[in-house]
C-alpha cells in the first residue's frame, strides 16, 4: 500500500501552498500550523476547519478547546435572543421555537464520538480532494440537549413522513459542479426511524458548558452512530418530509460509490464504519530497538460496542489483541492499549491497529476506490524509525 512517507512536513508544506503563505510556521519545526488553542492543527483558517492532535489522546472526553471543528461556511453569529427553530413541513402544528421553548423542554445528556467521514484522508495515495485530515477529525464529548423526538412529538408528524431534514443557518455558494445557482443552506437528512431514536438530540451544551460557537451554538444537531456530517450545527430549521430529500451534501458530496449488481449506485454517507486509530507512537516517531512502549489508541463503530483491538507489528501477517480500557459507552469511543516490545533490528517498521465490533464487523486491509474521498476505514499504516 501507498502512502506519503511523512504527513506531518508534507501538509505544512500543502497548506502554505494553498494560500496559507502568511502565517508563522512554527519556529523551524517540521510541526504543522497550530490552531487558536490547545495546539489544534489548522487545516484551513476561512472556514475554519482544526484537527484535533490525535497523539495527544489521553482522556475519554475530549475537551471543548480541543474537539476537532468541520465546518463549510462562514460561521454564522446567532443570538440567543433572537434565534428561532422552525419546525414544519408535513406536520400537524407547525412549531416556531424560542431559545427558552426548548430548554423548558426535559434535557438529556448523551456521549457521543464524531468523525467527519474524510478523516485520515491524508493516508490515500494518490491525494484526493479534501481538507487533508490525519488521525484528529475525530473527537468524542458529552452532550445535553433535548431529544429531536420530544418536538417531532409536539409537531405531531404526519402519517407518511420519511424523513426529518435538518437545516443550518449557515450559508455559501458551492463552487464545483453540479452546482445550484444560489447560496445554499448547510442541510442534511436522517430517516424517520433515526430522528425518532432517543439518543438524537437537539443539543445547547457540550461537555457541560454552552455549546461553542464553532460547534453549532446556540444549538445543534447530534445524530450518535452516524458520520459528523449529519449532526448540523447553528441548527434553525427541520423540515418532515414525504419524499427523500437529495441536497447536496447528501448526493454531489458526502456520498460515494456502491456497487449493486455490478451497478455503480450514488449512496449518501450515513453510519460510521467500525475503525482503530493509533495515537503513539506517531508516523516517523523515533523509537530504542529493544525497548518495552506502549502503544495506544481509540477504536468506535456504530452501533454494538467494540469487541477488540488486535495490532500488528508484521504488515498484517500476525495481529495480538490490545486491550480495552476506560469506558464502554453506546455511540463512544473506546481507549485501548498494547504494550509492545520494539524490534531489536533497527530500521523502518509499520504498526497496525484493526478493530472489530460486537456486530462482527471489522475494518478491511485494502482501499476501495468506490468510496473517493470518504470513508477511510480500512487498516492504516504507522510506519515507526527503530534506531
Ligand atoms: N451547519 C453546519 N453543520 C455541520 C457542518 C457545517 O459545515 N455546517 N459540518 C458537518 C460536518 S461535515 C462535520 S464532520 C461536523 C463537525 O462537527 P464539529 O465541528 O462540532 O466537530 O459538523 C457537521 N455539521
Ligand atoms: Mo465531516
Amino acid at each position: 500500500m501507498k502512502r506519503r512517507p511523512d504527513f506531518h512536513t508534507d501538509i505544512t508544506r500543502r497548506e502554505a501552498l494553498g494560500g496559507l503563505a502568511a502565517l508563522p510556521l512554527m519556529g523551524g519545526m517540521p510541526a504543522r500550523l497550530q490552531g487558536p488553542a490547545h495546539g489544534q492543527v489548522v487545516r484551513e483558517r476561512d472556514p475554519e476547519n482544526l484537527e484535533y492532535p490525535f497523539e495527544t489522546l489521553k482522556s475519554y472526553i475530549t475537551p471543548n478547546e480541543e474537539f476537532y471543528v468541520r465546518s463549510h461556511f462562514k460561521v454564522p453569529t446567532l443570538e440567543v435572543g433572537s434565534w428561532r427553530l422552525e419546525v414544519g413541513g408535513a406536520v400537524a402544528t407547525p412549531l416556531n421555537l424560542t431559545f427558552d421553548d426548548l430548554v423548558k423542554l426535559p434535557a438529556k445528556t448523551v456521549t457521543a464520538t464524531l468523525e467527519c467521514a474524510g478523516n485520515s484522508r491524508v493516508f490515500l495515495a494518490p491525494t484526493v480532494s479534501g481538507a487533508q485530515w490525519e488521525l484528529g477529525a475525530v473527537s468524542n464529548a458529552e452532550w445535553t440537549g433535548v431529544p429531536l423526538s420530544a418536538v417531532l412529538e409536539k409537531a405531531g408528524v404526519s402519517a407518511g413522513t420519511v424523513e426529518v431534514i435538518l437545516v443550518g443557518a449557515d450559508t455559501g455558494l458551492i463552487k464545483t459542479d453540479p452546482k445550484p445557482p444560489n447560496a445554499i443552506h448547510f442541510a442534511r437528512s436522517i430517516p424517520i426511524a433515526k430522528a425518532m431514536a432517543p439518543e438524537v438530540l437537539l443539543a445547547y451544551k457540550m461537555n457541560g458548558e454552552t455549546l461553542p460557537l464553532s460547534h453549532g451554538f446556540p444549538v445543534r444537531a447530534l445524530v450518535p452512530g452516524w458520520y459528523g456530517v449529519a449532526s448540523v450545527k447553528w441548527l434553525t430549521r427541520i423540515v418532515a418530509a414525504k419524499t427523500p430529500f437529495s441536497g447536496h451534501f447528501q448526493t454531489v458530496d458526502y456520498a460515494y460509490w456502491e456497487e449493486r449488481d455490478g451497478i455503480p449506485n450514488r449512496v449518501m454517507i450515513t453510519e460510521m464504519l467500525v475503525k482503530a486509530e493509533i495515537s503513539r507512537p506517531t508516523v516517523h516517531e523515533l523509537l530504542k530497538p529493544s525497548t518495552k512502549y506502549l502503544v495506544t489508541g481509540a477504536a468506535w463503530t456504530s452501533t454494538g460496542d467494540i469487541a477488540k483491538v488486535e495490532v500488528s507489528a508484521d504488515g498484517g501477517a500476525s495481529w495480538a489483541d490490545a486491550r480495552l480500557t476506560g469506558e464502554s459507552k453506546p455511540f463512544t469511543w473506546r481507549l485501548w492499549e498494547f504494550e509492545w516490545t520494539t524490534p531489536a533490528t533497527s530500521g523502518k517498521h509499520t504498526l497496525m491497529s484493526r478493530a472489530t465490533d460486537s456486530s462482527g464487523r471489522t475494518q478491511p486491509m485494502t482501499r476501495d476506490a468506490n468510496r473517493a474521498n470518504y470513508l477511510i476505514n480500512h487498516v492504516l499504516p504507522i510506519d515507526v524509525i527503530v534506531r
